[in-house]
């Protein structure tokens, strides 16, 4: 089913009908305990970017900071005597939370309009056949939000397709194939993807938002231009592997996964958005992060290491942010 899963019915999911969990099943205790023993030197990485007004956002998004009352605290209760208070400051977030900077797709966030389709209800369809019409609701969706998700404690694994080719970042456009993956899982001399595991796949595209807070306010928004203009990512053969070896997750660098490049290609002329995301998400609950901070990683040469994250309970939420952990 080239681009599009409802050329097969994809659901129920391998893990049942009333599955809301998704790849984290894939995840046992002993895989857990197996991605222990990845732990040799003692290291972690934060493999979470910084969220801050100047990071680059899809159009229509939203993040925005900001600390209610200005300068003065925002709570002053009575404390010891007359000489002294206590005070607290708090923040106030507008963003929609699971899609801004770091962040994961839960398995309420991509969907598959169907329209006319034989034997088909028409609707948005999510993971297990879910439709955003029975679904839906104000206060977030009934089913599928990050609460269900679990966590994944296990096997990391990094595939530094930048490095492999010795440049900081890939172009705008590149699609990253088996053989790029192939090249540098051999260059690293680790093993391919193993059940349950978390695949990182290094682009290097997120430089150009990096250092945002150091630049100048022009050169930070022309930065961010050029970062949501296009992306390097993956081609749908490297996403099909990952769903044959049963990855628990595909996580990048990069903002949506998939390669782009606006200019050789409108938005209006893509066809079909997003093979990975039907793919892996809607069709088999394999789940995607994007905005990752993989440069630590690739400066120790850690291709293998515990992966410890679970996202934020936001109940019927369509994603989290994240700050994962790398331990190695
Ligand atoms: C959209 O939300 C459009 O894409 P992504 O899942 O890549 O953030």
């Amino acid at each position: 089913a080239e681009n599009n899963p409802v050329d097969e019915q994809w659901w129920p999911s391998e893990f049942g009908a009333d599955d809301q969990a998704g790849a984290t099943n894939y995840i046992t205790p002993e895989k857990r305990l197996e991605a222990v023993q990845l732990v040799k030197q003692g290291k972690v990485a934060t493999l979470g970017m910084q969220y801050h007004n100047r990071l680059p956002l899809f159009p229509g998004r939203t993040f925005a900071l900001s600390i209610p009352g200005g300068g003065g605290p925002t709570h002053d209760l009575p404390w010891k005597g007359d000489n002294f208070r206590q005070t607290f400051m708090d923040e106030l977030v507008t963003a929609e939370i699971g899609q801004a900077g770091t962040q994961f797709d839960s398995l309420a966030h991509p969907m598959i309009k169907v329209t006319g389709a034989k034997d088909m209800e028409d609707g948005n369809y999510f993971y297990n056949g879910h439709r955003l019409e029975d679904i839906g609701s104000p206060r977030g969706l009934k089913e599928l939000g990050p609460e269900h998700v679990g966590s994944f404690f296990t096997r990391g694994v990094l595939i530094d397709v930048a490095a492999q080719k010795g440049v900081d970042s890939l172009e705008k456009g590149y699609l990253i194939t088996m053989d790029d993956f192939n090249a540098a899982l051999e260059a690293q001399g680790i093993e391919d993807v193993k059940q349950g595991d978390v695949v990182l796949i290094r682009t290097g595209w997120n430089n150009l938002w990096r250092d945002n807070l150091d630049k100048p306010q022009d050169q930070a928004s022309a930065d961010n231009a050029e970062f949501n203009s296009g992306e390097p990512g993956v081609a749908p053969e490297v996403c099909d592997h990952l769903a044959a070896r049963k990855a628990s997750m595909l996580g990048m660098d990069n903002w949506g996964i998939e390669p782009y490049d606006f200019a050789a290609l409108p938005p209006s002329e893509i066809e079909s958005w997003g093979y990975c995301h039907a793919n892996l998400v809607t069709r088999r609950g394999i789940y995607l992060m994007e905005n990752m901070d993989l440069k630590q990683i690739s400066d120790d040469r850690a291709y293998e290491f515990l992966f410890a994250w679970a996202p934020l309970k936001l109940v019927g939420a369509t994603g989290s942010p994240g700050n994962p952990i790398a331990a190695y």
